[in-house]
């Protein structure tokens, strides 16, 4: 797969997808969004790989839409924003939460617009002590997307994620993790590290079972407690086939570490 914009390199089980368009803080145009895409479905289409790793080069994570893309200077005709949308973020956002593997995001800097909400949707978020998150959209004139009104009331609630989404003000990355939207905080110098580490560590874990987990755990905010049930009845039933519940079990009864294959 011949990348520009992004690199994806697939190393000791997790798939590291980096966003390379620093010189434009890495914000989205068609073409850099069409190779997320492609990414996330070679990562979901390869055994080899059990965890995912999002993250970018330079001071910022992603500031959103490539603005000169949508609008070019000069120009007075506006595009189908709705367009851009179908095509560039929802299927990032719907692949990211469908993706049978743990999804691990290092925010590096800044996260605004499309690209604070790509962020939110991955799994396990872990930001830079220095990184931030700005629902941008209403600053020019937008309704926030990328799966953001899904999301984001969904962690924080509602009263908060009104305040974050129509004042678009900056949020540092201690308040995140202090409401809940993030996993962890580390020192900026760290962040790759640590992040990596965590993805192998869920790398070498029953992914299958992690898998399951998180359809679980996604579908609880559409489904009753009976819907819930039935499903936890039908993905345990799933689970309990899997060659790592035998190796669980074998493990735990001869008293040493399983050795996970994520099947
Ligand atoms: O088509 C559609 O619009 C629909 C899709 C919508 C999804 C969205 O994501 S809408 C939201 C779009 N994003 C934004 O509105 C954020 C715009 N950027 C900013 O507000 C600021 O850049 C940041 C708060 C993210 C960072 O501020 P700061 O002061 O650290 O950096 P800067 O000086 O503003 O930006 C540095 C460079 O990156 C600068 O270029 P230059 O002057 O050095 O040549 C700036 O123009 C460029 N840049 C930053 N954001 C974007 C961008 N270029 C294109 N698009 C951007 N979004």
């Amino acid at each position: 797969m011949s990348n520009e914009f992004i690199s994806y390199e697939v190393a000791q089980g997790v798939a590291t997808i980096t966003l390379r368009r620093a010189e434009v803080l890495n914000s989205f145009h068609r073409p850099m969004a069409a190779e997320l895409q492609r990414a996330l479905a070679s990562a979901a289409a390869d055994e080899s790989v059990r965890a995912v790793l999002l993250t970018a080069v330079g001071r910022a994570f992603s500031a959103g839409q490539d603005l000169a893309e949508a609008v070019p200077p000069g120009e007075s005709e506006l595009p189908d924003v709705g367009d851009i949308v179908r095509d560039s973020y929802n299927p990032i956002v719907r692949a990211l939460r469908s993706l049978p593997r743990p999804v691990v995001c290092a925010v590096n800097g800044v996260a605004a617009g499309a690209g604070a909400n790509i962020a939110l949707a991955c799994d396990f978020v872990f930001a830079a002590e220095n990184a931030s998150f700005i629902q941008a959209f209403t600053k020019i004139g937008l309704i926030p997307d990328s799966g953001g009104t899904f999301i984001l009331p969904r962690l924080v609630g509602t009263a908060r994620a009104m305040s974050l989404m129509v004042l678009g003000e900056k949020l540092g990355a201690a308040e995140a993790h202090r409401l809940g939207m993030i996993h962890e905080v580390v020192p900026e110098s760290t962040l790759q590290d640590v992040a990596t580490a965590f993805a192998q560590r869920l790398a070498a874990m029953p992914t299958h079972a992690i898998a399951l987990t998180k359809q679980a755990i996604l579908a609880t905010w559409s489904n009753d407690l009976d819907a819930q049930l039935e499903l936890e009845e039908r993905l345990q039933r799933d689970a309990g086939r899997s060659a790592d519940y035998l190796e669980g079990v074998r493990a735990f009864q001869q008293k040493r570490a399983p050795q996970f294959r994520g099947k």
